[in-house]
């Protein structure tokens, strides 16, 4: 790049569910904004992230996976990700270096070129720490066979932080020449009440099985200065699930797995808004919530 030249735009992550790309989306910002899990289908709306460099400022756009939906929030979030096509200077399709591209991946591909034929698609295989380097090699040929010889493809580790300076230069390489989008040092803009109701979602995520990550959805009642304590913020959050043994599983033997979740999760927000928390947890039942039209809309989808 010439001196001189600044170059700003977006850039979406997509792919399956449980690809890696939240987790990317936070190696590449430097601080963790978005939140992961080993389970598929953890994002549930598009999280900007931004990257400051001296000669570029890329705004990064996680997106949740991309599946056949089953249900209407799943429809939702399959519209949602389509709605940021139209958006973005560059499209980066996320694929695992451990598993094989499949039909759910050619579904993605083909999608992407119906709705934004012009935009620059661009392939990253993430999770590279998993693999032999043969292995990196040959999903490397694969992607690039995939998405055809005009695209790049990248190998990355988020986890290990490898290749992580050398995507970020690709990716500037795509963008127009322009300004700066949001002001230095900023890295997201999801409000802090979003981040502290996915934060105590990630901590309640975490050892749950079979349904129970899905139904789960977490609301911020309310954030008032603590009485005994004014550097303190008094946070009250509401767990929602979808039925009453749910219920029973979140809050755990005399509340011992609410309390745990409490924990772990005001220990993730205090350090990341730098304030000290009281944090109040309520559990409470939705019914059915991912597929009534009515409840989705109050929960915010
Ligand atoms: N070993 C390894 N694991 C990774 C890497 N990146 C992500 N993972 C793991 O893969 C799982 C899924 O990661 P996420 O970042 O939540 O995936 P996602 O694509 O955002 O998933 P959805 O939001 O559900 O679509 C988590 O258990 C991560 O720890 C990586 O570079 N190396
Ligand atoms: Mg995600």
């Amino acid at each position: 790049m010439a001196d001189g030249e600044f170059r700003s735009g977006f850039v979406c992550f997509v792919g399956r569910p449980n690809t890696g790309k939240s987790t990317l989306t936070n190696a590449l910002v430097g601080q963790k904004i978005a939140i992961t899990s080993s389970r598929p289908q953890t994002t549930r709306h598009t999280i900007r992230g931004i990257v400051h460099r001296e000669h570029t400022q890329l705004i990064l756009v996680d997106t949740p996976g991309l599946h056949r939906p089953r249900t209407l929030l799943g429809q939702r979030l399959n519209d949602l990700v389509r709605d940021t096509y139209s958006e973005v200077d560059v499209i980066t399709l996320c694929i695992p270096a451990d598993e094989k591209i499949g039909p759910g991946d050619k579904w993605i591909v083909q999608q992407i070129k119906q709705m934004a034929p012009k935009t620059t698609l661009l392939g990253v295989v993430t999770k590279i720490d998993k693999v032999s380097r043969d292995q990196i090699g040959e999903q490397l040929l694969a992607l690039s066979n995939l998405l055809g010889p005009e695209c790049d493809v990248v190998p990355v580790s988020a986890v290990k932080g490898e290749q992580i300076e050398v995507l970020i230069e690709v990716i500037a390489s795509k963008m127009p020449e322009g300004p700066a989008f949001y002001p230095d040092g900023e890295l997201t803009d999801e409000p802090e009440e979003t981040l502290m109701a996915e934060l105590i979602r990630e901590a309640a995520l975490e050892g749950v099985r079979d349904e129970l990550p899905h139904s789960l959805a977490v609301v911020i009642e309310e954030v008032l200065p603590y009485e005994q304590n004014e550097e303190m913020l008094d946070v009250h959050a509401i767990l929602y699930v979808e039925r009453p043994s749910q219920k029973s599983i979140v809050i755990g033997k005399g509340g011992a797995r609410l309390k745990e979740v409490g924990t772990n999760a005001r220990h993730q927000i205090e350090k990341i808004l730098g304030t000290r928390i009281y944090l109040n947890l309520h559990v409470k039942v939705a019914k059915d919530w991912q597929r009534d039209p009515k409840q989705l809309g109050k929960l915010g989808f």
